[in-house]
């Protein structure tokens, strides 16, 4: 295992964070900058870490959060500063000027760029980021010394701790951990996920394209003037075998609109996977000393962007209830937690799910539903109020 960069397990820490993804890479940063200590366990290695290929717009707020966490030289160096989106219904492109309309915009920098610097910052620090953590167990999370267990390379170790942040993601051990009782499950499972490719193309465009046509949803994005990402909906459970590259040009092509065809340069994947969409959200994302944070709390569709930066907002008011508790004894904000984080989710789960809905082909859709998408469109080119409304969840609120 790779773990020369890091130090061995301690037996105790104020915080121990289950999962390196952005949510518990970010809170450990934020943590040690405030000389808090805090121990994030991550199941997979670094390589595989830093080899993920996930979200690619920062709101103002993450972009904010993680200048404060130190680690944003390279987001202002590299990061692409977007002022607009379009949506292209059956090819007629209608901007959504961020800037004009909100006064802010977003930032096009890969969720693999902001891991790879956040664990690049570990490292320079010495903080204790363990990957290859195995069979990570959460123990006395409803009294005051909680601790978690794990394997390492084959041996058992176990943390005693204050509190467990848990962040490993919609698939991990810390949600599973608490008693079904404890927990009210809301869901929505769609019927198509994301073919995603990732290609060293320039992309066709300088902002996103959302796509709407009659064959389903398109997205053209990118993570540099060199490389683009796009994606293309299909039916779920659809192979990535069965989509070679050829094949999703043409369909990004066609969904795109004959403006944006005319622009897409082809090339190789570099990579190419299916994401599963949903909607998902556990209440409430508190259970005695555990805290759940980002993905394995809440999963929206990626239509609005939202799921990086959800998990950074969970982040922020998680981080700042720690500060009052390690520094004070202050409880309040460990306790008001899960009520603070949930406004904002279901924020983000009402926007994503109506973006969805306004640009994808669901298979129970009818004329009557095409045409309602047709209007919905057509009322955001004709109302300011409504291009607002929708730019102002796209950008999501100021950091406080
Ligand atoms: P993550 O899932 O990123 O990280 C959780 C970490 O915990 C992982 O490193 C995992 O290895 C680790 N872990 C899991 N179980 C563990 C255990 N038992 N013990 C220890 N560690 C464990 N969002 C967008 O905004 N736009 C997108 O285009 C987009 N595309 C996506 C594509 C895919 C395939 C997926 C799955 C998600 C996508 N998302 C997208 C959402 C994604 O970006 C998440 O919102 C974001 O990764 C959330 O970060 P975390 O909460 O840190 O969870
Ligand atoms: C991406 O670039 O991966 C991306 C951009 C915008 C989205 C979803 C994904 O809404």
């Amino acid at each position: 295992m790779n773990h020369a960069s890091f130090p061995d397990p301690p037996s105790r820490a104020s915080v121990v964070i289950v999962g390196g993804g952005p949510a518990g890479l970010l809170l450990s940063q934020l943590l040690h900058g405030e000389g808090i200590d805090a121990v994030v366990l991550e199941r997979r290695d670094r390589a595989h870490v830093e080899g993920r290929i996930r979200a690619g717009v920062l709101e103002r707020g993450t972009v904010q959060l993680l200048r404060r966490a130190g680690v944003a030289e390279r987001l202002d160096r590299e990061g692409l500063p977007h002022d607009g989106f379009t949506l292209a219904l059956d090819g007629e492109a209608l901007r959504v000027d961020l800037r004009a309309l909100t006064g802010a915009g977003v930032c096009v920098y890969g969720q693999t760029e902001v891991t790879r610097d956040l664990i690049a910052a570990h490292v320079a620090r010495g903080a204790p980021l363990l990957f290859g953590a195995e069979e990570v167990a959460l123990h006395g999370l409803d009294g005051a010394a909680p601790s978690v267990s794990f394997r390492r390379d084959g041996v058992a170790h176990r943390i005693d701790c204050d509190v467990v942040a848990g962040c490993d993601g919609f698939h991990g051990a810390s949600r599973a951990a608490i008693p079904a009782g404890a927990l009210q499950l809301f869901r929505r499972e769609y019927p198509f996920g994301w073919l995603g490719v990732l290609a060293d193309v320039p992309p066709c465009d300088h902002e996103l394209i959302y796509g709407n046509h009659e064959r389903g949803f398109a997205l053209a994005s990118m993570r540099s003037p060199t490389r683009s990402r796009y994606y293309v909906q299909v039916p779920a459970g659809e192979r990535v075998e069965d989509w070679p590259d050829a094949r999703f040009w043409d369909e990004a092509a066609l969904r795109l609109g004959p403006a944006a065809a005319a622009r897409i340069t082809r090339g190789p994947s570099i990579e190419k996977s299916v994401a599963p969409l949903r909607s998902f959200v556990a209440e409430p994302m508190r259970h005695g000393r555990l805290f759940l944070c980002g993905d394995a709390a809440h999963i929206v569709p990626p239509t609005g962007a939202k799921g990086l930066n959800l998990a950074a907002a969970d982040v922020a008011v998680l981080f700042e209830a720690l500060c009052a508790h390690h520094r004070r004894g202050d409880e309040s904000g460990l306790l008001g937690y899960s009520d603070r984080a949930l406004a904002r989710v279901w924020q983000a789960e009402r926007f994503s799910w109506w973006f969805t809905r306004l640009t994808h082909r669901f298979p129970e859709m009818d004329g009557f539903d095409r045409r309602l998408q047709r209007a919905e469109v057509e009322h955001l080119r004709l109302s300011e109020a409504a291009r607002r409304a929708v730019a102002e969840s796209y950008v999501g609120p100021a950091a406080p």
